[in-house]
């Protein structure tokens, strides 16, 4: 009998070669697993079922490969993908790693690293778009400050702005078939970062030059490391139509980045997420940003990778469970059915409307005496994840 949870396809399931390739080092000690070349890593993936592998420059080719170098590991990554059939849906850049960038990229007080990192984000995304990469994404790890005296954060905004308004004519003169999303993150690297949420960059999108080619990559556990509401991240960037692409994981709040496997900590809001993913028909990639344990080896990073995309068809089963529920379907219809004769309709604004309602005689009293029943919906919610609907 076929799992109804395996990946397909049609899923969009991908993973970056630092998540599965992650060796298991932290801050406090060593890799714990063997290094994994990125043609191991693609062979790994298509075993788990994936659809789609990313990657940063430097997690394919290393910063200090020669031309020769460079031109085999990209040979033998693209006889990889047609082995097992994996696209590269996302390219990204690492432009946080190299002590080069110590002090930011593109926000750099040092005007040869901005310019560096506009030639090597030039680079990166001339392969990502060899390899088939239609989303670019840019996650500013080392945008920000530990002191606010070193920068002015307004010429950092701009410094920023600047360097995407370039690479956004760079992709446009180059006439490639290419989106930005940025990814926001709080703090961690940095003890700020600039734009610290996908609300930030929502807002600050909408001063580039060809907004319509940026968009948003939220990630569950940079919102959640602000203590907010992930969901509400991702339903206020699909509203503006800047949702094009999703970073999947799992995340305490008030901890580290810890890029959990997707579902593994919190459920509820993993459910709301996925369920509304899949109610607005979200057609993006599902991608998981993430990392087994340190404690695990090989085998434990396939049950990751497994994991990952089965928890996630788990809770899109609960999802559709959820809206078929008859008992759920009639408390959440019923919460906005109530009599309305006599009130002024308002369809817009109008000087007609506005004297209506302000003329209209409200029984507020008996508007808060009303109840909503929200307790016997959200019982009936955990009871569908707890099985037992
Ligand atoms: C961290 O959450 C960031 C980097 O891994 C990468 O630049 C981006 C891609 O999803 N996420
Ligand atoms: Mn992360
Ligand atoms: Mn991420």
């Amino acid at each position: 009998m076929s799992d109804q949870y395996a990946p397909k396809p049609e899923h969009k399931f991908t993973f970056g070669l630092w998540t599965v390739g992650n060796p298991g080092r932290d801050p406090f000690g060593p890799p714990t697993r063997p290094h994994l070349s990125p043609v191991e890593i693609v062979q790994l993936l298509g075993e788990v079922g994936a659809y789609g592998v990313n990657f940063h420059d430097n997690d394919l080719v290393p910063i200090d490969a020669t031309p020769a170098q460079h031109d085999q590991i990209v040979k033998d990554f693209k006889k990889a993908l047609a082995d097992t059939g994996l696209k590269v849906p996302m390219a990204t850049t690492n432009l946080f790693s190299d002590p080069a960038f110590k002090d930011g990229a593109f926000t750099s007080n040092d005007p040869r690293v901005r310019a560096y990192a506009l030639s090597k984000t030039m680079k990166a995304m001339d392969l990502g778009v060899e390899l088939g990469a239609k989303v670019y994404v840019f996650w500013g790890g080392r945008e920000g400050v530990e002191t606010d005296a070193a920068k002015d954060a307004l010429e950092a905004g701009k410094r920023f702005r600047d360097a995407l308004n370039f690479l956004t004519h760079y992709a446009r003169d180059q006439k490639y078939d290419l989106k930005f999303a940025l990814e926001a993150k709080p703090n961690e690297p940095r003890h700020d970062i600039y734009l610290p949420t996908t609300g930030s960059f929502l807002g600050f999108i909408e001063t580039l030059d060809h907004p319509e080619m940026v968009g948003v990559n939220p990630e569950v556990a940079h919102e959640h490391m602000s203590g907010l509401n992930f969901m509400h991240a991702v339903a206020q960037a699909w509203d503006a139509g800047k949702l094009f692409h999703i970073d999947l994981n799992d995340q305490a709040f008030g901890r580290y980045d810890q890029d959990l496997r997707f579902g593994s900590h919190s459920i509820k809001s993993n459910f709301f997420l996925v369920k509304f993913l899949e109610d607005v028909g979200y057609p993006g990639m599902r991608h998981f940003d993430s990392h087994a344990y340190r404690t695990e080896d090989v085998e434990g990073v396939k049950d990751f990778a497994r994991g990952s995309m089965r928890s996630y068809l788990i809770y899109k089963e609960k999802a559709k469970r959820w809206n078929e529920d008859k008992e759920i379907q009639a408390l959440v219809k019923e919460v906005a059915d109530v009599p309305t004769d006599g009130l002024p309709a308002i369809d817009g604004y109008s000087k007609k409307t506005a004297d209506a309602l302000k003329g209209f005689a409200f029984d507020r009293i008996a508007l808060g005496a009303r109840g909503l029943q929200y307790e016997k919906l959200d019982q009936l919610t955990i009871e569908v994840l707890l099985g037992v609907r």
